[in-house]
């Protein structure tokens, strides 16, 4: 497997991350996202969405984070992480079609508004972030019911649904997330910051983000 990918990215950590997690071997193609290498032709005609992370295997391109690291699981036979229990798997594609169309959007606003504006030299603006509060509570408030009845997202153990939730909010120290209310949240997340592929996949020395 090839990954196309620039680390800086919420959804190029969470395959780095995962592959990791996984233990799947790749080689890597480095792209710079603030330098627009996915606006490129050659890249455009791979994966005409213009976005990062992309996967090549043989002759076969992926790109969809998520589904990226479901096939990595599958290809690499990461059961314990990915398992083929129907129940289980099941649970675990929701909480990824949640990410993707619910808790990415909600925090990535966050994400735009409190990281890469202030890193772009602008100013966050505070009513978009006030608009957003409402919908992000009601997401956190699902995330913490599940929390409260086990350690992780899909039970007693860590899974790629861990890695994929875990993403959107991976900036959260700078992200200014209004999470204080979510106890379980907040216990799982220390959790994750723990796992060996996620210190490794930190983001925050290479963009130059100072602990606030
Ligand atoms: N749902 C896609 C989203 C991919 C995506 O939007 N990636 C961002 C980086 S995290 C990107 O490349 N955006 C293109 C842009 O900002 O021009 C996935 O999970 O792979």
């Amino acid at each position: 497997m090839k990954l196309y990918y620039d680390p800086i990215t919420v959804n190029c950590r969470k395959v780095l991350a995962g592959f990791d997690l996984i233990g799947a071997p790749y080689e890597t193609v480095k792209m710079d996202y603030f330098g627009g290498d996915h606006k490129k032709p050659d890249y455009t005609a791979l994966n005409g969405n213009q976005s990062m992370p992309m996967m090549i295997d043989g002759d076969f391109s992926l790109w969809e984070s998520n589904a990226i690291l479901q096939y990595a699981a599958d290809k690499h036979g990461a059961a314990g992480v990915y398992p083929k229990d129907l129940q289980t798997r099941a649970d675990i594609n929701r909480w990824h079609l949640w990410e993707s169309s619910a808790w990415f959007p909600s925090a990535y606003v966050y994400l735009v508004e409190n990281v890469v504006k202030p890193v772009l030299g602008q100013q966050p603006d505070a009513k978009v972030l006030e608009a957003q509060a409402p919908n992000f509570n009601k997401l956190a408030g699902v995330l913490d019911q599940r929390l409260a009845k086990q350690p992780w997202i899909a039970g007693q153990n860590v899974t790629l649904a861990d890695i994929v939730v875990m993403a959107p909010i991976h900036l959260h120290p700078w992200q200014k997330l209004p999470l204080e209310p979510y106890k379980h949240v907040r216990r799982w997340m220390a959790q994750v910051e723990d796992l060996p592929c996620w210190k490794k996949t930190d983001p925050a020395p290479i963009i130059g983000l100072k602990k606030p």
